[in-house]
């Protein structure tokens, strides 16, 4: 009785349909599922895009060198000042193959030269969204054709926006890029040049620039923070978000320190400052949050957030509209019913088609007996006619031979059949 009774219990529980945690009595093997898709990706490369924008001479190029540790941008030309300088912000692309114990990434910088650099700077960021948004088209456009295997993504990961190390707050010109690009790109504010600013004017700044950011609403990258994440991860990814806006400093020249060191970083008369030093600058931590820890989050958050936004509004906009029934929700019964019912017109279809054919049928095998009658009649009266011939020919002959005349009848005679002989 009690075995019934509890065998009841889990009867009912498992009509619930839960999903029930299980321990697997051997080893399956999926495991291993993240080392293949750390194989594949591997053997794939990576893409990853960073643009820069920023007034000219804040040290973009400099830092991008700093950052992937390869001169990337050479030494600028000055120009002179009477020779022609472009009158709107160009936009130019820089891309390099770079490989790491193996895994090989190929990083496009951007760079905005232009920006910020004229009399007149109302909307210098339009060429730069244009720019940004003419790369989710060109990807929407892959992704469109036929064949999607080799699909280039050419979309910005990360902008590093280099604010002027004034010490006081965010000009009307940052406020305006941010606030124009920040929905479709990673926003990752910096300060340039930050060894012109001590420590504390920068502690200053940079709560400035964060209540600025706050008050206008503008969304930063912000590296997220996921429940299965170590208390490592979490304390570094909180490290990295408590320095934001990076205040860097970049140089791609070794130095000299007083005690002896070769580093990288710009010496002054009054000492050293070194670039991969954390005690100094913020560098190590945007270089930590851009490449080591967050790459993946900015191409994530890139591809499902900024790009997915564009993309629906894109196509809302062309006038593409979502089938609404794709997200019905599903009545078992009204289906049943409504299959039901489709079933049935098509049963019935079917059986006027049947007797439809039945009724040609039919009709054709009348016509044709009909004809077959028609036939037999003709017949009938041909055979009727011969032999009516045939009597009339024998009665003749019986005529001729009781009258004792010769059977054969002369051939110089015309025919005997002839009426009237
Ligand atoms: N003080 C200081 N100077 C810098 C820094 N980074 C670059 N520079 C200098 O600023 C000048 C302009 O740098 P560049 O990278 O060409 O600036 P860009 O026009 O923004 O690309 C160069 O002379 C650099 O040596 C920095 O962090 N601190
Ligand atoms: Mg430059």
């Amino acid at each position: 009785m009690a075995d019934n009774y509890a065998d009841g219990q889990s009867n009912a529980s498992a009509g619930l349909s839960k999903a029930v945690r299980r321990k697997l009595l051997a080893f399956v093997g999926f495991a291993n599922l993240p080392n293949q898709v750390h194989r594949k990706s591997v053997r794939k490369g990576f893409q990853f895009t960073i643009m820069v924008v920023g007034e000219s001479g804040l040290g973009k190029s400099t830092l991008i060198n700093t950052l992937f540790n390869t001169t990337l941008y050479a030494p600028k030309e000055v120009l002179a000042p009477s020779a022609e300088r472009p009158k709107t912000v160009a936009i130019q692309s820089i891309s390099a193959d770079i490989e790491e114990n193996g895994v090989r990434l190929r990083l496009t910088v951007v760079d905005t030269p232009g920006f910020g650099d004229f009399v007149n700077n109302h909307e210098s960021w339009k060429p730069i969204l244009d720019n940004i948004e003419s790369r989710f088209d060109s990807y929407l456009e892959q992704e469109n054709r036929v064949n999607r295997q080799k699909i280039v993504d050419n979309r910005v990961h990360a902008c590093l926006y280099f604010i002027q190390p004034t010490g006081h707050s965010l000009k009307p010109i940052d406020v305006e890029f941010m606030r124009q690009l920040h929905t479709k790109v990673n926003l990752i504010p910096v300060i340039a040049k930050a060894d012109t600013l001590t420590d504390e004017e920068i502690l200053k700044f940079k709560q400035r620039i964060l209540s600025d950011i706050a008050h206008h609403q503008i969304h930063i990258f912000q590296a997220p923070i996921y429940d299965n994440d170590d208390e490592e991860t979490i304390a570094e990814n909180e490290e990295i978000a408590s320095k934001i806006p990076f205040a860097v400093v970049g140089s791609d020249r070794e130095v000299r320190t007083a005690d002896g060191r070769s580093v990288r970083g710009r010496s002054y008369p009054w000492g050293v400052i070194e670039v991969d030093n954390e005690e100094h600058c913020d560098f190590v931590k945007l270089r930590q949050m851009l490449i080591r820890t967050n790459m993946e989050e900015l191409r994530e958050h890139t591809n499902d957030v900024l790009y997915e936004n564009w993309r629906s509004e894109k196509l809302i906009n062309m006038g593409v509209v979502q089938d609404p029934s794709v997200f019905k929700e599903i009545n078992p019964a009204a289906k049943l019913a409504e299959e039901r019912a489709i079933h049935e017109a098509k049963l019935a279809k079917m059986e006027a088609e049947m007797k439809m054919v039945f009724q040609q049928k039919v009709a054709e095998k009348e016509a044709k007996l009909k004809q077959s009658e028609e036939e037999l009649y003709a017949r009938h009266r041909e055979m009727k006619d011969a032999l009516e011939k045939q009597r009339a020919e024998l009665e003749d002959k019986k005529r001729r031979i009781e009258s004792g005349r010769p059977l054969t009848p002369d051939k110089k005679k015309p025919s005997r059949f002839l009426p009237g002989r």
